[in-house]
């Protein structure tokens, strides 16, 4: 069973959406996958209830436990390691990973961003977007490399940015999409397929 292991730091609602379509499409016959475990590094992230709920693994790696950037690394490997990932999901999850992390699973880590990359690296990409006037906004999955937001897309979705739209209501817009092209890039890569160039 090739297990995907998912990393949150809130709602989980990104995480939710992989875990439903991994259920509707039968990801187990068709892929030979499942959503092994979901790994918080928020005691409070509401996401772990919605996981534990569906009767997945949850485990909890507080950053603030730890030292170091390093520290809390090395340790939320472990915690990742346990269930042998062939994937790592980042789904809602705020730090920043060491290039270290990133070399263990190179090849086998995605992100979803809120922003069409290049574009808004970073946080708060709904306030700049609106602030630069942008017109579209959107979401973009992509490889995790040890550069921020930097890796290769493989899929992005965009929407309108609305008059009066407020970072809450162009996040709330963008979310809807994002839940759309997360579990689709997923299931391609897990079939082996790449949307990259
Ligand atoms: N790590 C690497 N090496 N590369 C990427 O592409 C990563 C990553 C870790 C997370 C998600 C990313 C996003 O989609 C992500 C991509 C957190 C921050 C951040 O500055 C920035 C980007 C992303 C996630 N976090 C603060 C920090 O000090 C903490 C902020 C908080 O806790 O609220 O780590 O946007
Ligand atoms: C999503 O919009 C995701 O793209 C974004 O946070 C939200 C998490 O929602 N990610 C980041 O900002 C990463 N820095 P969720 O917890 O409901 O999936």
């Amino acid at each position: 069973m090739k297990n995907i292991v998912i990393l949150i730091s809130g709602a989980g609602s990104n995480m939710a959406a992989i875990v439903q379509a991994a259920q509707r499409q039968d990801w187990a016959g068709r892929h030979g996958a499942r959503v092994a475990a979901v790994i918080s590094n928020r005691p409070d992230a509401a996401g772990l209830q919605t996981a534990a709920q569906a009767g997945i693994a949850t485990a909890v790696v507080d950053h603030k436990s730890f030292a170091t950037r390093e520290a809390f690394d090395a340790a939320l490997m472990q915690a990742i390691d346990a269930h042998a990932p062939a994937l790592v999901a980042l789904a809602g999850f705020m730090r920043v990973l060491t290039p270290g992390f990133v070399a263990r699973y190179a090849g086998r880590i995605v992100n979803i961003h809120p922003s069409l990359l290049p574009a808004f690296p970073g946080l708060h990409t709904h306030q700049r977007a609106i602030d630069a006037g942008c017109k579209l906004a959107g979401a973009t999955v992509h490889r995790v490399t040890a550069e921020l937001d930097h890796g290769p897309i493989l899929a992005q979705a965009a929407v309108p940015v609305l008059p009066g739209d407020t970072a809450d209501t162009l996040a709330a817009r963008v979310l809807t999409q994002e839940h759309l092209i997360y579990p689709r890039a997923i299931a391609g890569l897990l079939a082996g397929q790449s949307t990259e160039r």
